[in-house]
């Protein structure tokens, strides 16, 4: 970075410095820079693993999604109605001639707006320092990383390990039977995965995380089998969410997140209920965590996922007066600890609040076995939610985490049952992963072809050499592979959509609607399960 660009930048901050590697090192609650140059693309940055990032002209808007309810589940909430560019923690302009200004915070609670001409950050709760770099994108990122690393820490384990997640074939369909048959498939067709990693579906309500009537050896019981099939027991928990219909919302309604007014915050809607959040400020909240956590290591699992992270960073009133991105880490480092060496990968996660506190951490949307779906894209304007495209968008942006833990993509399907997506499609989906050096599916043994199955096996040990050729482009073994023109942003929505979304979008705010929906999904979950066997 030429640090004497710096000169034609008109910045106000309480104070600044070089530093060294290049950039500026800034202070101040708020801080602007105005632009040298006209802006021509912004950088979105979404606030928790499954949010939008994406480069968007500057013309270009946010659309409020449909609908409200699943907001929290989807972006920041506090900032969901800016009308500017906007980005949690940091943004970055691209100016006429090329060439990239960026404003990224190095600490919590951040978010950062382009006006006209400057661009702006703001800390919620105090002062604090921020980045300013200028120059060419990768090299921006690259000091950012570094800068974040000297404060908020980096990764613990040098290799990630390869996975077998139940979620991509099963979802929550899953029994005791059914895994220690895949377990034994996996064993004698030799795949070469480390973790067999339990998704949601084992436990007996969001909130109660002991094993339902389709566990009946128990938790240490299925961990077990996992061990004794030479691989590493990995579960899914969402331990900062909590339904209605869990004990724990029933008999701890004081541990969960209130706003001001006594009324429990919402935090999303999912299982056919309501989500609420806990208040990880609350000394017999962080007690359970840390309890929840050593009991499952003592069931034997040394590979944790732990997903709807961001419900311990919404807005509310805590028990402590902390910023609310600072309770979240206190959870965070909490259940860090009562882990112990387990291998903790974050998801549903606020992003720079969880960096030095996990080893890996899923940095886009869920995929899926097709590559969009028109009616949230259209309709509901949410890029968002699980589908192949939204996953590969906002992953490739997410990239430049490497330096701080594991970045991962999510499952690569090497199926051609049960999946709508083209070969390309999935061949982009599996070089992501490559590059982003994370391996995980949820592929099935018993529903591979014979070439399928080969073709996983392989890819799963392969270690291709990769470099980066260009902003989306990458050269893999020598094959070069580029992402550009499959992760554009779609239009937005004419009139007519427009409309007709609102009304879809008002129909989805109805929780007997969406129970409706959740049970005809669990329905044809099953159907679909019984024509492909385990
Ligand atoms: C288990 C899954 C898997 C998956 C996670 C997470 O309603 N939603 O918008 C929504 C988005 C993502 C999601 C679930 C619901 O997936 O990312 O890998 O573990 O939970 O329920």
């Amino acid at each position: 970075m030429n640090t004497s660009l710096f000169d034609q930048l008109k910045i106000v901050a309480d104070t600044f410095q070089q530093v060294k590697g290049g950039g500026l090192l800034l202070k101040g609650q708020t801080v602007s820079v105005a632009l040298p140059g006209v802006p021509r693309r912004f950088l979105y940055h979404g606030w928790q693993s499954w949010s939008l990032t994406a480069w968007a002209d500057v013309s270009w808007r946010m659309p409020v999604m449909r609908p409200a309810r699943f907001h929290p589940m989807q972006t920041d909430p506090v900032h969901v109605r800016e009308k500017k560019p906007h980005g949690s923690w940091f943004g970055a302009v691209e100016i006429e001639n090329g060439g990239v200004v960026f404003l990224g915070s190095l600490g919590l609670d951040a978010h950062v707006v382009l006006e006209r001409d400057s661009i702006r950050g703001t800390f919620d709760a105090e002062k604090g320092d921020w980045f300013l770099g200028m120059g060419k994108e990768e090299a921006i990122f690259k000091q950012y990383a570094l800068l974040l690393k000297e404060r908020l820490g980096g990764g613990r384990i040098p290799t990630p390990p390869r996975v077998w997640c139940s979620w991509y074939s099963l979802c929550t369909e899953i029994s005791e039977r059914s895994l220690v048959k895949i377990l034994g498939d996996l064993d004698t067709r030799k795949w070469p995965v480390e973790v067999f990693q339990i998704d949601d579906g084992w436990q007996k309500s969001i909130g109660d995380w002991e094993p339902n009537e389709k566990f009946s050896l128990g938790m240490d019981g299925m961990a077990a089998w996992v061990k004794a099939a030479d691989r590493v027991a990995g579960l899914w928990l969402a331990p900062l969410i909590a339904v209605p219909s869990s004990s724990l919302y029933r008999h701890h309604r004081d541990w969960l997140l209130h706003d001001r007014k006594g009324k429990l915050v919402p935090a999303g809607f999912n299982w056919g209920e309501p989500l609420y959040a806990l208040d990880t400020t609350h000394p017999q909240a962080l007690e359970w965590l840390a309890a929840l956590m050593k009991k499952v290591r003592g069931w034997g699992y040394d590979y944790v996922k732990l997903d709807f992270l961001y419900a311990g960073a919404l807005p509310g009133k805590r028990h402590l007066d902390l910023p609310r991105e600072a309770a979240y880490r206190t959870g965070l480092k909490t259940i860090r600890e009562a882990l112990g060496g387990a291998y903790l990968l974050t998801c549903g996660a606020p992003i720079i609040p969880s960096v030095g506190l996990c080893d890996g951490m899923r940095i886009g949307p869920d995929v899926a076995s097709y590559w969009d779906n028109p009616r949230d894209r259209d309709l509901l304007r949410n890029y968002t939610v699980p589908g192949t495209q939204n996953a590969l968008r906002t992953s490739l942006n997410r990239l430049w985490l490497q330096p701080l833990l594991h970045t991962d993509p999510d499952a690569v399907y090497f199926r051609s049952v049960q999946n709508s997506l083209t070969q390309e499609q999935k061949s982009l989906l599996q070089d992501l992963a490559l590059i982003a050096g994370f391996k995980a599916t949820s592929d099935m043994p018993a529903w591979l072809t014979k070439e399928e199955e080969a073709a996983l096996k392989a890819y799963l040990a392969s270690q291709p050499s990769i470099q980066r050729t260009g902003a989306y482009s990458y050269r893999i073994d020598g094959r070069e592979v580029d992402f550009s023109s499959h992760i554009a942003l779609p239009p937005l929505p004419g009139f007519l959509t427009n409309i007709w979304g609102g009304i879809i979008g008002s129909l989805a705010q109805n929780t007997s609607l969406l129970k409706a929906f959740d049970r005809k999904g669990r329905q044809a979950l099953k159907k679909t399960l019984k024509a492909n066997p385990v």
